[in-house]
């Protein structure tokens, strides 16, 4: 998937081996057995940049959320009405990360909120590197204010953003109702390295076959730790409300220095 980003895909793995998804990846065209560990390094370098990250965040006191999903599950959508929701309770930053345009940053501004574009120009993730400028940026924006809740939304792929770690303090994978309930047993990682699985657009359950118990199944499966939670952003309802009640609760958590 990931010429520019150089990230573990089936192009650059040989079929005669595995992959352990942690940074050795075959070359093209070797033969069998002849490996080179050229992404150990990167990983490696992002992962010392994450905890530098980490560090920034715990310091500055913000509670940071990084929402992984494939394009179109929903990501700024349920961010703009959780804004609106949350105006006046806590204070909210986002960093937007997309290949290209400003536009999902433009969406976030539109509700008052200070947000920061990263633009890829191909790289189908963000990387600790990326967010850490992102962060620096963003604080000069906010000129001091201080910001409790961080959002990072990472490009549409469910695939690249697993592998990254950015220094949040939770990864969020989403799921909407039209992409199907079978993401979890396809994507392993993205369920298997999040805290969180949104089941998004549940306003469409009508109309689409996903047995949401299901998929729910599935992903504690992979992962017994996972908090599940089904939702609709623009309506809603019970699943909404337990979104904010995490997001209140991670957010009391960090001040109280219990996190
Ligand atoms: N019916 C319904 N549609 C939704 C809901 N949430 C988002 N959408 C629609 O889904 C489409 C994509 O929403 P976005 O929020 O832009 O998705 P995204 O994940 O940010 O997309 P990328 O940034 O491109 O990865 C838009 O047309 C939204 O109006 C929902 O709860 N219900
Ligand atoms: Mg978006
Ligand atoms: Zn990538
Ligand atoms: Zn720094």
């Amino acid at each position: 998937m990931c010429d520019s980003c150089g990230c573990p895909s089936a192009g650059n793995l040989s079929s005669s081996h595995s992959h352990d998804g942690e940074g050795v990846v075959h070359t093209h065209g070797t033969a069998p057995g002849r490996t080179v560990d050229v992404h150990a390094s990167l990983f490696a370098a992002n992962d010392a940049l994450a905890r530098i990250n980490r560090d920034h965040f715990d310091d500055a006191g913000a509670v940071v959320l990084n929402l992984i999903s494939s394009p179109g599950s929903g990501k700024t959508t349920l961010l703009e009405h959780t804004i609106d929701a949350l105006k006046g309770e806590i204070s909210i930053g986002v960093i937007e990360g997309d290949i290209e345009t400003e536009r999902d940053a433009d969406r976030i501004r539109a509700k008052g909120v200070p947000a920061v574009q990263l633009t890829t120009g191909g790289a189908c993730h963000l990387d600790a590197a990326m967010i850490h400028r992102g962060f620096h940026l963003l604080q000069k924006e906010q000129g001091g204010d201080r910001i409790d809740l961080l959002f990072i939304e990472n490009v549409g792929n469910l695939v690249c953003p697993a592998t990254f770690d950015l220094g949040e303090h939770e990864r969020v994978v989403l799921v909407s109702v039209p992409e199907g309930p079978d993401k979890p047993a396809k994507y392993p990682k993205a369920f298997t390295s999040s805290n969180t699985f949104l089941i998004t657009k549940t306003d469409l359950l009508p109309y689409f076959d996903f047995p949401v118990a299901e998929a729910t199944r599935e992903a504690l499966q992979l992962n017994p730790q996972l908090q599940v939670i089904d939702l609709c952003a623009t309506k809603g309802g019970e699943g909404f409300d337990t979104w904010l009640g995490y997001l209140r609760n991670l957010v009391s958590q960090m001040k109280a220095g219990t996190r």
